[in-house]
Order: C-alpha cells, then structure tokens, then sequence
C-alpha cells in the first residue's frame, strides 16, 4: 500500500515536470524578424531631392546642367573657346577656383567686389552647375534690402550656386572678369 502511493506521487512528478518542459520550449522559440532593406529607400530619396531640385531650377533657368559639389566643371567659361576648370576646394571652406584652359592661371573666385560677402567662402552652396542662358535675372540688394530686380547679359557659359529653398547667384565672365550675379532674398 505505502509502496503503490510512492509510485503514484512519482507518476505525477513526473507528468507535471513533462508538463513543464513542453512550456518552457514553447516559449523559448523565437520568430525570425524580416529586416527591411533600406538601400531601395535611399536611392528613391535621392532620385527625389535631385528632381526637386531640377523643377526649381527649371523656373530660373532654360539651359543648366547640375555638377556634384566634389566635380571638376570642364567648358568654357571666357569664350576663348578652350576648355577651363572650375573647382571647388575640398575643405570646409569650400573655396571656387577657375583655371584657365589657355593660360593655365589659377584664378580664385569671389574677389570682386561684386560679390559682396558671398565669396569668401561658398560652404553654404548645396548644388552647383552650368548654364548656357543668354540673360538671366538679378536681384539688387543694398544695404541687406532688395532694392529692385533686373536682367543681365550673359555673353559666355557660366556657373551657378545654389542654397537649398534660398537662392544663390550665376558667376559669369563680363570685361576680363568673374562677376557675380545675385539671385537671392
Ligand atoms: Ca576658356
């Protein structure tokens, strides 16, 4: 008798440890996550910025192509029909440099007086490029107010900068020099 009530609570203990154990496995499987790829989204954004950034453009300008910051521009920007290389530094003060494809000067841009305090430095610039326009809008700031728009001649390929949402300028070569072309509030 005493013997039978052993086996019985041994029984037991050991169909609630079996118990146990089924329990416990259940828990311990783990579901496997799939991780969304974000290279897709990525690309899509950029594509997204860079035609944005075109629709604005296309109001400014009729004839532009968009260079990388980090780009080397190749064309002619003095109208001697040979090529010259336009630059920006690559340090954080992001200097513009023109060499000249005849002479092989370097030029640094931003000297003019017409560039007022917009070339000492262009790290502010987000896009940059070429166009091919043969006027292009102005406006005249004086004293930090607009004072009037216009429009201005362009004889030669020039550059542009521009400041996201903010505008920016056209560099051009007019009477032996670079000048700069304000085209911002
Ligand atoms: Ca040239």
């Amino acid at each position: 008798m005493k013997y039978s009530k052993l086996t019985s609570l041994l029984l037991i203990l050991a169909i609630l440890s079996c118990n146990e154990k089924t329990t416990q496995s259940k828990i311990e499987t783990k579901t496997k996550i799939a991780q969304p790829s974000l290279k897709n989204d990525t690309s899509e954004l950029e594509k997204e910025n860079t035609s944005n950034e075109e629709s604005l453009l296309k109001g400014e300008f009729k004839n532009f192509e968009i260079f990388n910051l980090s780009d080397t521009i190749k064309v002619d920007l003095n109208g001697d029909k040979i090529l010259d290389f336009a630059y920006l530094s690559k340090n954080d003060a992001k200097q513009m440099f023109i060499i000249d494809g005849q002479s092989k000067i370097t030029t640094k841009i931003g000297l003019d007086e017409s560039f007022g305090n917009m070339g000492s430095s262009f790290n502010w610039v987000d896009s940059w490029g070429t166009t091919n326009d043969k006027e292009t809008f102005e406006i005249i700031i004086e004293d930090n107010e607009i004072i009037g728009d216009g429009k201005i001649e362009l004889t030669n390929t020039s550059l542009f900068v521009r400041k996201n949402e903010a505008g920016g300028g056209v560099i051009t070569f007019k009477n032996g020099k670079y000048i700069w072309v304000h085209q911002s509030d």
